[in-house]
This record gives structure tokens, C-alpha cells and sequence, in this order.
């Protein structure tokens, strides 16, 4: 009798308020097949419902983050059952999720492999890693945000040299262009990762989740819109507790304790 096959994402808990949200697929590069992608929609929903989770770090088992949408399944889907299962509408709830996100990228991160990256807050990336979006040279385009969250990352002109040639770009560059936040030797990428997921998970919940929606505003809403946004926010911390112990703690010299925050 053969095993069952494990699960190609699983969730692992291992240190308080974060989460590890995992592809393990690496026999096909961690290609994004529809149980991947049920699988990530229904551990974010999870993730964003348990009060205990502040963080969650995105990484890959073996050599490559992702190598995109499976091309096999792909293959044979035509465009009226992708419209029908909203295929690569999956990936909203990435997208969407009102917590942190820090992902940990090494080896290739490929169309939808690098649309996951580029719907992340912090990415750290290992110096091999690459990015590209060679959906054109499939005869395709990108289906989860990659030309609309690319340009907005990025800029124009990095972003069409990218989608219109599908060539790649490595780490150095991805740093260079805004693509991804920090660059570490391989061996460093997942103590770094979680070192940064562990002091965002450190932080007033509320606010580090009102941040990003604000932050993330700034793509979506005219200048004068999203600044009146930040206003309001600021206002609004103004009458946490979360900001009476923070500005406390600075004026008694001693760390701010927010292990207690509400979520
Ligand atoms: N889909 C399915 N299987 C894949 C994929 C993929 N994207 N990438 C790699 N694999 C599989 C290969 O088929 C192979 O499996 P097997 O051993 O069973 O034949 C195994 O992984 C290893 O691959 P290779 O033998 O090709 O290894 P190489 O080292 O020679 O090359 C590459 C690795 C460069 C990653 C190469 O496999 C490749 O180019 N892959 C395709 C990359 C690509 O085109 N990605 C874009 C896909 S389109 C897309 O992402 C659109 C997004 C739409 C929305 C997303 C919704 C989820």
C-alpha cells in the first residue's frame, strides 16, 4: 500500500503569533496547481480569523520558490473553465490579506510564483533567487496582478522589459528596482526571515495591520485620499492603549511590552 502524497501547502507553528505558510511541491518547482491554490486561500483564511497569528512568512521547500501556474494543468484548461473557477482569482486572498506577510524567496520565482512575492510586504530574498514573468513566451499573460502590481513596483519600464520578454532578473537587480526588500546569503534566508517576522510579531497588531492597509492604499488611491487616510489612522492610534505604553515606555527607557495587544 502506497502512502498518501503530503499536502503541496501546509501551515507550521513553531514560535508565538507567527505562522509559516509552506509550498512543498519541489519535485515540480512548487508549481501553483489548483490544490496549491485551494490550499493557500483556505490557510489565509485561517490565518487572518486566529487572533494568535500576527504574521505569516511565505517560503518554499527545495531549490526554487515557485515556478508559476502548472503548465500541465494549464495546458489543458480552456478559457471558459478558468473564467468559470475563477482560476488565478485564487491568489485574492494573498492579496487581500490584512496581516504582514514576509516572504522568503530562493531560486526561481516565476509568473505566478513571482505574483505571490509581489502581493508580500517584506521580501527577503537569498542572493540566488531570480524573477521573471515568462508567461509571454507560453503565449500568455499574467493572471494573478503581475501587470498591474509589477509597474506599480517596479515602474513602467522594468516592468514591460520583464512582461513583454519574460526575461529574468536576480536578486542584485530585484533589490535594485524595489522588486524585493532585503538580499542574504542562501543560508542566512530563513533565520533572516523569521528574524523579521518576529519583530514585526513584536508590534501592536492593530497597528501594524492598519499600516499596511494604509501603506498599500498609496497604489490604490489618488495622493490627497491616501494622505487624509493616514491622517485619520494616526488620529486613530492616538487613542489606543497600544500607543500609551509605546510612548511610555520611550519616556521610562525600557521596552514596550505588546506581547498582551489585542489582535
Ligand atoms: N508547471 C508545471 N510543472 C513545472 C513547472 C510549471 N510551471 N515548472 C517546472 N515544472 C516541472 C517540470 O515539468 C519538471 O517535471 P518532470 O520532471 O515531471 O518533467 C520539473 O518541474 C523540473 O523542471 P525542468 O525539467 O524543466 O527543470 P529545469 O531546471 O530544466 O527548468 C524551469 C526549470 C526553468 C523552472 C522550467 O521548468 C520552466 O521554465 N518552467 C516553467 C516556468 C513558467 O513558464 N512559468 C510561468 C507559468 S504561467 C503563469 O505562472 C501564469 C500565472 C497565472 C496565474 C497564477 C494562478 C495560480
Amino acid at each position: 500500500m502506497t502512502s498518501p502524497s503530503p499536502a503541496p501547502v501546509r501551515l507550521d507553528r513553531a514560535v508565538p503569533f507567527v505562522a509559516e505558510l509552506v509550498l512543498d511541491r519541489p519535485k515540480a518547482f512548487n508549481a501553483l496547481n489548483i490544490a496549491v491554490t485551494d490550499l493557500m486561500t483556505a490557510h489565509l483564511a485561517a490565518c487572518a480569523a486566529d487572533d494568535d497569528i500576527r504574521v505569516v512568512i511565505l517560503r518554499a521547500e527545495g531549490a526554487h520558490f515557485a515556478a508559476g501556474a502548472d503548465v500541465r494543468e494549464m495546458a489543458a484548461m480552456s478559457g471558459a473553465e478558468a473564467r468559470e473557477r475563477d482560476f488565478a482569482g485564487c491568489c485574492t486572498a494573498l492579496g487581500g490579506f490584512p496581516k504582514p506577510v514576509v516572504a522568503a524567496v530562493q531560486g526561481l520565482a516565476l509568473g505566478g510564483g513571482c505574483e505571490l512575492i509581489e502581493m508580500c510586504d517584506i521580501v527577503i530574498a537569498a542572493e540566488d533567487a531570480a524573477f521573471g514573468h515568462p508567461e509571454i513566451l507560453l503565449g500568455t499573460m499574467p493572471g494573478a496582478g503581475g501587470t498591474q502590481r509589477l509597474p506599480r513596483l517596479v515602474g513602467m519600464a522594468a516592468a514591460l522589459d520583464m512582461l513583454l520578454t519574460g526575461r529574468r532578473i536576480d536578486a542584485a537587480t530585484a533589490l535594485h528596482l524595489g522588486l524585493v526588500s532585503r538580499v542574504v546569503p542562501a543560508a542566512e534566508l530563513l533565520a533572516e526571515a523569521r528574524k523579521a517576522a518576529a519583530a514585526v510579531a513584536a508590534l501592536p497588531p492593530r497597528v501594524t495591520v492598519l499600516m499596511k492597509a494604509t501603506a498599500r492604499a498609496a497604489a490604490e488611491v489618488p495622493l490627497s485620499e491616501g494622505l487624509a487616510l493616514e491622517r485619520a489612522g494616526f488620529h486613530r492610534t492616538l487613542d489606543l492603549p497600544e500607543r500609551t505604553e509605546g510612548m511610555a515606555a520611550f519616556l521610562e527607557k525600557r521596552p514596550a511590552d505588546f506581547s498582551r495587544s489585542p489582535a
